[in-house]
């Protein structure tokens, strides 16, 4: 594997890492907030992130290339309202896809044909990941002003199943 695309997916599992470690944070943030479903959509979100990094890991350590596990910094722990944590995670996501989208052209410019098709997921996943947290970010500030609404988000959001242990985050 050449040396620039193996950088650049070692970078992408640290990445991936932070929004482990992000979606954790903001988990903690809506404990404290006692919205409990909030906490739980994030916590199961966090879980995902973590199937994507080792998803990477995997893929580096199959190809024959070297991982290198960089140091993931702290995130940011409080935010003034719960939309605004869910802003923070949206642009998250909207950063993470120009990564991936970067990531593809690097692939495709050192002819890693393998590398491309497999980012090819990340593509399809980051559309989705957008779109659920555009959805949730502009439900919740339409509720804001009333307790009521956001606790009926919360119920849903209680709802989410558990996420697929990392070896199945291939769907
Ligand atoms: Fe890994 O997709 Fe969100 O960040």
């Amino acid at each position: 594997m050449k040396s620039k695309v193996e950088q650049g997916l070692n970078e992408q599992i640290h990445a991936e890492f932070f929004s482990f470690y992000l979606y954790l944070a903001v988990s903690a943030y809506f404990t404290k907030l006692h919205l409990e479903g909030f906490a739980h959509w994030m916590r199961v979100q966090a879980q995902e992130e973590l199937a994507h990094a080792m998803k990477l890991f995997d893929y580096l350590n199959e190809r024959g290339g070297a991982v290198r596990l960089l140091a993931v910094e702290s995130p940011q722990s409080e935010w003034a309202s719960p939309s605004a944590a869910v802003e923070a995670v949206l642009k998250h996501e909207q950063h993470i896809s120009e990564r991936i989208n970067r990531l593809v052209d690097l692939a495709n410019g050192e002819n890693d044909h393998a590398t491309a098709v497999m980012l090819h997921w990340y593509v399809r996943e980051q559309v989705e990941e957008e779109a659920t947290a555009d959805t949730l970010y502009h439900q919740v500030k339409m509720v804001e002003a009333s307790p009521h609404g956001l606790l009926m988000i919360d119920r849903e959001l209680a709802g989410r199943p558990a996420a697929a242990p990392a070896a199945e985050a291939e769907a």
